[in-house]
């Protein structure tokens, strides 16, 4: 008795797939994640593994296959079969690729919303949340009026897509981008610069600037990232968190450490010779540890040396 070429088709579409499925979710090629972004992105690199895996066993399998099996016989100089055309075929390998991609897509954009990637930053709702606080400590931070910035912000909303530079008498427009974001009211606010081949991290609340990113756990951090040359990109795998980092153009990313330690941050975007060289780490410190590092490392007397060094307004 020969059993049926579409049955045993069938069951090996059906151990192709489950194998695949158990791939996706039992090996893990990521490294630990150590932050709230993280478990949520992960799921997705699980479907997508699957995916890939079903997609490159099945082709690869049936490449061998088929070297195998219609492999040219000794002594056999005739032709192969004439074979033009299979519509049920064409339609069925062009309609699987159709929904396999279109559930990627479509899966991926609520990965990307439920990691608060879809926040319009640029909206009216975030000028008086996220952004605003920002652009009001960045605006005091560089000796600004502080009754000034409430009116800046509200000139800002008007146009929803622009925010005013720092100085109101500049009519030079700034666009602030939004990455990833999901942070709430009491956000630690960090300010990044990048440039060839260094970030600098800024601590607007305690004037520290630390050429190492050093976060509290379980506290929300709110980056705002700009670049002084060239485009860069702040990259934390085990935060899974990529944003690229632009000049003119401030990007506002936030995120929240989940475990303590210390994870390498890179520059994912070639931004000249030394590029390579181009990394320093996030350390994620316990509460207490953070508040050490802070008083360790904040300039002796800051309100005293903002005083002096703020201009005498009107
Ligand atoms: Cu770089």
């Amino acid at each position: 008795m020969t059993i049926p070429t579409s049955l045993i088709t069938l069951v090996l579409g059906m151990v192709l797939v489950l194998g695949g499925l158990w791939v996706g979710q039992n090996v893990n090629l990521l490294p630990v994640d150590a932050s709230s972004n993280a478990p949520v992105y992960d799921a997705l690199f699980q479907v997508l593994f699957s995916i890939g895996t079903i997609l490159f066993v099945g082709v690869t399998g049936l490449l061998i296959f088929s070297l195998v099996r219609f492999r040219r016989l000794p002594g056999d100089r005739g032709d192969g079969l004439a074979i033009e055309g299979n519509l049920p075929l064409e339609i069925l390998w062009t309609a699987i690729p159709a929904v396999v991609v279109l559930f990627v897509g479509i899966y991926s954009y609520d990965i990307y919303e439920r990691m608060g990637g879809m926040t319009p930053l640029n909206g009216h709702e975030a000028m008086h949340g996220d952004v605003s606080s920002v652009m009001l400590a960045e605006h005091q931070h560089q000796g600004g009026d502080a009754l000034a910035a409430p009116a800046l912000l509200h000139e800002g909303a008007d146009n929803s897509a622009t925010l005013l530079a720092d100085d109101p008498g500049e009519a030079q427009a700034e666009r602030v981008w939004g990455g990833i974001s999901t942070a709430s009211g009491d956000a630690l606010p960090v300010e990044l610069t990048a440039m060839q081949f260094a970030f600098i991290f800024h601590y607007p609340d305690s004037s520290i600037t630390s050429g190492e990113l050093h976060v509290p756990v379980g506290r929300p951090v709110q980056l705002r990232m700009e670049a002084r040359d060239v485009i860069h990109a702040f990259w934390v795998p085990q935060f899974r968190l990529k944003q690229d980092v632009i000049p003119g153009q401030p990007t506002v990313m936030s995120f929240t450490p989940t475990r303590p330690g210390t994870y390498p941050i890179v520059c994912a975007e070639l931004c000249g010779p030394y590029h390579g060289g181009m990394r320093t780490n996030v350390v994620v410190h316990e509460q207490e540890a953070f508040e050490a590092w802070i008083h360790q490392n904040a300039p002796a007397a800051p309100s005293t040396v903002a005083l002096a060094a703020a201009p005498p307004t009107g």
